[in-house]
């Protein structure tokens, strides 16, 4: 299958999706078969893990191997596959509950080992698959089955949050762009590295009037047309500090070759060679990418 064309079609499962109508998540998954296809990754060597939600039974809808793992493990699922079979391009996704919950544990150890993962969250800021409960990226104020007077707790800023973590490429997208989404997403896979990507995918059942497509389309700005540098890391944490306030849309932060982990890595290395162990820190270098 190596140097094959595929289409689409190639990472369509047989499974249709049980989303309601117009879930934004349906648009995620058809960005995500188009990014795959663009990239050219053979589905026999694509893995794609999940945790639990709504957005959590994403893999199942593509002929990736992989599943919907507990809620909120979709990355220790996805560095475990990524450290057992370096050669697969390996996805995981969820939801903001999912992530920045539950989850919200693994995000920084993820990011600092840095495994060439695809983290995409579908970020619709409540708990859809449990009808509607307030999750960590609630808008304050909102109305919700646990929040029946308004929110008044400060929500996660996941781009910030990963940010800080030291992530070497942070981009932000919706489904009211999906030509943008698919693009950002095709870039995530191509990235040496852990790429994280916060889509904006509206619930329609639960969700706010102020978070579905045709407000986020409205709101949104590409950073591509503000002339937005992404290897500038403070220009990237004022355009994440306005989370949740503007929608700006694109790459935040790229960084291309972690140089801390490189001289790191080349000291292991050695430690490993003097230890005759150097299988051994093959299999790390190959998981670990350093550059
Ligand atoms: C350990 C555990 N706690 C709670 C739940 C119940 N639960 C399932 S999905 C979910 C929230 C999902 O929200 P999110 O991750 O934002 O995904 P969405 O459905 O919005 O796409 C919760 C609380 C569970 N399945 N397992
Ligand atoms: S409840 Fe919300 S998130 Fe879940 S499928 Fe329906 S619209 Fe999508
Ligand atoms: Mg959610």
């Amino acid at each position: 299958m190596e140097g094959c064309v595929f289409t689409k079609k190639d990472y369509q499962s047989e499974l249709k999706p049980i989303w309601c109508p117009g879930c934004g998540d349906f648009g995620v998954l058809s960005c995500i078969y188009q990014a795959l296809a663009a990239v050219g990754v053979p589905p026999h060597r694509l893995a794609f893990l999940s945790g639990i939600g709504c957005s959590s039974r994403i893999p199942g809808y593509t002929t990736a191997y992989g599943f919907n793992s507990v809620h909120g493990r979709s990355l220790p699922m996805a560095i475990g596959v990524k450290v057992a079979n370096p050669e697969l391009t390996v996805l995981a996704a969820g939801g903001d509950g999912d992530g920045f919950s539950i989850g919200g544990g693994h995000i920084s150890h993820a990011v600092r080992r840095n495994p060439d993962i695809t983290y995409i969250v579908m970020d619709n800021h409540i708990y859809g698959l449990t009808k509607g409960q307030a999750g960590p990226t609630t808008v304050p104020g909102t109305i919700s089955v646990t929040t029946p007077y308004g929110l008044s707790e400060t929500p996660v800023n996941p781009l910030l949050q990963v940010l800080a973590s030291g992530c070497g490429f942070v981009a932000q997208g919706g489904t009211h762009d999906l030509k943008g989404l698919t693009k950002m997403i095709e870039e995530g896979i191509r990235y040496k590295g852990f790429a994280f990507i916060d889509v904006h995918s509206p619930c329609v059942t639960y969700g706010r009037e102020e978070d579905q497509s045709k407000e986020l389309k409205a709101k949104s700005e590409l950073l591509a047309d503000l002339n937005h540098d992404p290897s500038d890391k403070i220009a990237a944490y004022r355009i994440a500090e306005e989370y949740g306030k503007k929608l700006y849309c694109g790459v935040l932060y790229r960084k291309d070759g972690l140089t801390e982990l490189a001289t790191m890595h080349k000291q292991v290395q050695k430690n490993a060679k003097a230890a005759g162990d150097y299988p051994r820190d093959e299999v790390f270098k190959r998981n670990f990418l350093v550059h």
